[in-house]
This record gives structure tokens, C-alpha cells and sequence, in this order.
């Protein structure tokens, strides 16, 4: 019998879903060295939130993030709410001694990711620990490409290229979401998707962004409030809506160039308006041994050239990722059987308990993610100016 870790979640919308059946599921598949305790889910409305827990398995439900974050029989706090409210929550939970982990991208702003960062070094010393949700680290293929990349199987990583293509808003009248609101979601495409692809990336070759140049845009500036997804969370944020329309205050696509610090060239691309492309999250190293590729809508293959094969013979192959020897995979099915979009966030949930227990520091660390938002702040600063910039931080 272990101990158990009483888990308490801040919103209840998609990545409420997603984190919810990650603690339900961890346990029964892997060995953790706590049980994770469904204890309560917080909401804004008492009547959604109380649904939700019955909904999502947990056992009460509560509308004030602050008293349910003092609760002395809550050890950690998980915040699945939009950006706008990621520091605020994270810092008192923290002060209060709770562990975090927090939804990407850490925050809206550098400033808040800073505070962030800052809160979770001091609590470190108490044995506090936080975390930023990247799960799509902790997809095998994705695990083991930085294994390769770091075994040295391609060689020196000279191309980096990576992509987030998505196409749900490429409809001028798909419907207004708090993720085109920028007091709620501090950034479109760029923090919503580019986020991943900037942690993605930095995870794989091992190396930090150094420098960028970015452009950004916005296609559609209105759209309508009707039909909004309560599983994206709704139109809330819809502040000054006119004629049923609100207006559109975030970029639907970014693309940047990078320098990386080894002197890889890095492309980089974020958008939702993709046509075809649901959640095409791609990455792409070439090295001067060979070269690695993956692609989220194909997601438990890697497929991997070696450029030491006579050229007769070479040419990519395909990598299922699905062997027990392979991260994370030997704690489910049969070789072949495959996982989808929720394992990456039940084995966040895995990665997060073992290091608590250890009293290790969990990774992607709240200073990793203050990293990634640096990049994400040098490529806004960039697209207004049109001028290469410097990441400000340097990688952990
Ligand atoms: C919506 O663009 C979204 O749900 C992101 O917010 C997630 O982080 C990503 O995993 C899938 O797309």
C-alpha cells in the first residue's frame, strides 16, 4: 500500500479531461510510488464543476481556486485553466506548499513566467516541486528520438525543422474561443502550438534556441460567438462582442527561423489555419549521420535514416515505436498495439509522481518552461520589428 497524493484540479474543460483521466489511469497501468487521489475539482460554476467531477471521477468539486489551494489535505495542485490565470494560481499553490504542474505554455507573458519560475526555486527548498505539462515529450516516438539524437546515431544535428499545422479556425465562421482572446491566451498559434514545437525541439537535439526571426499573422479578426466548444473551453473572454462577433486579438500563424546552440539552422512553424491538417505536430532533424522524423498524426512511428548505409540500400525507415523496450511502452500492450493523444499525458502524470517521490526535480521544470516563453517572447518581439533577436534566457 503506498501513500497516496492528494491531487486538486483548477479547471475542467479538454486539458481537464485529458489530465483527469491521466491520474485515474497511471496507477492501474505503472508502478507509482504514490497513489494519486482524485480529491477535488474547482470550476467558476458551481453546477458545471460538480458535473465535471461526477463526469471525470473525482470525488467533490469547489468554485474557489484560493481556499481549495490552502486545503491543508491537498499535496498538489493541477492548473488546467486558460494563461490568464496560470501565475496567480501557481504562485499561491506553491507558497502554500503545494506541488504544481501546470498547462503550457507556462504564461502569458515573460514577466508571469518569471514570477513563476522564481516561486517554484524557492519552494524547491521545502521540497515543493512543479512541473509544465509538454506532454508530447512523453510520447515514445518522440522519447526515443532523443535518445538517438543523443546516443549520437545521426551525428551533429545541422537542420532542425518543425511544425504544428492545425485547421480548426480555417473557416472564417468557426466560432470565437477564449484562445483568440490575448487577455486570455496571451498568444494564438504561436503559444498555443508553437510552445510544443519549441520544447519539442530544444527536448529532441538536446540544444537551446538562441536567436530568431519571426512573422505573424492573423487572417480572420471577427468571428462568431455562436456554436463556441465547450470542450475548448467555450467563448468565454468574448469581452466587447458586437452583432453576435467578437474580435479576434491573438495571430492564427506564426513561422520563425532559429539558430540553435550547437549552430543548427532551425524553421519553425505554428498555425491553425492548415487545411487538411488536424494536429500535425512534425519534427524533422537531419544530422551528419542521418536523420529522424515524426509526426504526431502517425504518431508511434519514428522513422530514421542512416546515412551509413551503402546508397543502394539507404532510404528512411519506419520505426513502431511500440516495443517494451522503447520509453514508457512496456507498461501497456502487445508490440504493434499502438497509444494515442491521452498516453503522453498519463505518462506526464508517471514522470511528475516518481520525481515527487524522489524528491527529484521534475522535468520540463517550471525554469524549462520560462525558457521555452522566452523564445515565444523573442518572436513576438521580432515579428513587430522585423529584427533578428536574442532568447533572453539561456536553457536551464
Ligand atoms: C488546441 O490548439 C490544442 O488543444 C492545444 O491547446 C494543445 O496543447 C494541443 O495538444 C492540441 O491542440
Amino acid at each position: 500500500m503506498t501513500d497516496s497524493l492528494r491531487v486538486a484540479m483548477i479547471g475542467h474543460a479538454f486539458m481537464g479531461a485529458a489530465h483527469s483521466q491521466a491520474w485515474r489511469t497511471a496507477p492501474h497501468f505503472f508502478d507509482l510510488p504514490l497513489t494519486p487521489e482524485l480529491a477535488v475539482v474547482c470550476g467558476r460554476d458551481a453546477g458545471r464543476a460538480a458535473a465535471a467531477a461526477g463526469r471525470l471521477g473525482w470525488a467533490e468539486s469547489a468554485i474557489d481556486w484560493r481556499s481549495v489551494v490552502a486545503r491543508d489535505d491537498i499535496d498538489l495542485v493541477d492548473i488546467c485553466t486558460p494563461g490568464d490565470s496560470h501565475a496567480e494560481i501557481a504562485v499561491a499553490a506553491l507558497e502554500a506548499g503545494k506541488h504544481v504542474l501546470c498547462e503550457k505554455p507556462l504564461a502569458n507573458t515573460l514577466a508571469e513566467a518569471d514570477a513563476m519560475a522564481e516561486a517554484a526555486e524557492r519552494a524547491y527548498a521545502g521540497g515543493v516541486r512543479a512541473m509544465v505539462g509538454f506532454t508530447y515529450r512523453r510520447v515514445p516516438a518522440v522519447a526515443l528520438a532523443r535518445q538517438l539524437v543523443a546516443e549520437g546515431r545521426i551525428g551533429e544535428v545541422r537542420h532542425v525543422r518543425a511544425q504544428y499545422l492545425q485547421d480548426w479556425i480555417a473557416d472564417p465562421e468557426a466560432p470565437f474561443s477564449w484562445r483568440l482572446d490575448k487577455t486570455k491566451a496571451g498568444s494564438g498559434a504561436l503559444g498555443d502550438i508553437g510552445a510544443h514545437i519549441v520544447d519539442m525541439a530544444q527536448f529532441v537535439v538536446g540544444e537551446p534556441i538562441t536567436d530568431v526571426i519571426g512573422l505573424m499573422d492573423t487572417f480572420v479578426t471577427s468571428r462568431p460567438l455562436e456554436g463556441a466548444s465547450a470542450l475548448l473551453g467555450g467563448a468565454d473572454g468574448a469581452g466587447g462582442a458586437v452583432d453576435g462577433h467578437a474580435t479576434v486579438t491573438v495571430d492564427d500563424a506564426a513561422a520563425f527561423l532559429t539558430r540553435l546552440g550547437s549552430g543548427a539552422l532551425g524553421v519553425f512553424e505554428a498555425t491553425r489555419f492548415a487545411t487538411g491538417r488536424k494536429n500535425a505536430l512534425r519534427l524533422e532533424v537531419n544530422g551528419s549521420r542521418g536523420s529522424l522524423a515524426f509526426d504526431f498524426e502517425d504518431m508511434n512511428v519514428l522513422e530514421f535514416y542512416d546515412a551509413a548505409e551503402p546508397s543502394e540500400t539507404a532510404g528512411f525507415r519506419r520505426i513502431l515505436a511500440t516495443e517494451p523496450g522503447h520509453p514508457y511502452v512496456g507498461a501497456w500492450w502487445p508490440p504493434g498495439h499502438g497509444l494515442g493523444y491521452e498516453h503522453g499525458f498519463t505518462h506526464q502524470v508517471v514522470d511528475l509522481v516518481t520525481a515527487i517521490s524522489a524528491g527529484e526535480q521534475p522535468r520540463p521544470s517550471f525554469a524549462d518552461g520560462r525558457q521555452v516563453q522566452s523564445v515565444l517572447d523573442a518572436v513576438e518581439r521580432s515579428a513587430s520589428d522585423g529584427a533578428w533577436k536574442s532568447v533572453a534566457l539561456p536553457a536551464p
